[in-house]
């Protein structure tokens, strides 16, 4: 008897997202090397804590596939881009990588609607709300960069930022979470 709930495309788009997810994992690895080797270890710890939440990503999807009857198929992952020029650089090229990621969880809730699959387009909103959070966690990155002062920041500026970054929560609050007592 055939208890695979899944139809080939979904398990093929699935399968697709844990490799991606996968890549985005060894992409803040690199990243977070990198920024090591600059001297800030505060984003670098960032950057590391980040990859770890991207092997959760690629865990939920896996165990999805599975508990619907469908197979994993654990594919080669890509070698992860050259390192960053800058920071800016770096934030960048994440926020690009995020941006990336949506359109890819987008492409799986499309699918899950064309073929009326409530289960998959149900799971899949978990990352659509996961993806407000990733980007907005990157546009903060960009935001703090500016403030200490983008091109022009002295080294003053940049090591608080580091130290800021380096204990700074892996979460950030979403506008639905927002009231005029506690705006976020
Ligand atoms: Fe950076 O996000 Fe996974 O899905």
């Amino acid at each position: 008897m055939d208890t695979n709930r899944l139809s080939k495309k979904i398990e093929v788009i699935l399968n697709k997202q844990v490799t991606k997810e996968a890549e985005a994992a060894q992409i803040y690895l690199s990243y977070g090397c990198w920024a090591d080797s600059e001297g800030y270890s505060g984003i670098a710890n960032y950057l590391f804590r980040h990859s770890q939440e991207e092997r959760n990503h690629m865990m939920k999807v896996m165990q999805y596939i599975m508990e619907r009857g469908g197979k994993v198929k654990i594919e080669a992952i890509k070698t992860p881009p050259s390192n960053p020029k800058n920071l800016k650089d770096c934030f960048e090229r994440t926020f690009k990588h995020e941006v990336d990621n949506s359109t890819a969880i987008n492409g799986i809730v499309n699918l899950a609607h064309e073929e009326k699959d409530w289960a998959t387009f149900n799971f899949a909103q978990w990352f659509v709300k996961e993806q407000i959070e990733e980007e907005k966690l990157v546009m903060d990155l960009l935001d703090k960069l500016k403030i200490a002062g983008g091109p022009e920041a002295t080294s003053e500026s940049l090591f608080n930022l580091d130290h800021q970054l380096g204990k700074s929560p892996n979460e950030v609050p979403l506008a639905r979470e927002a009231s005029m007592e506690n705006p976020v």
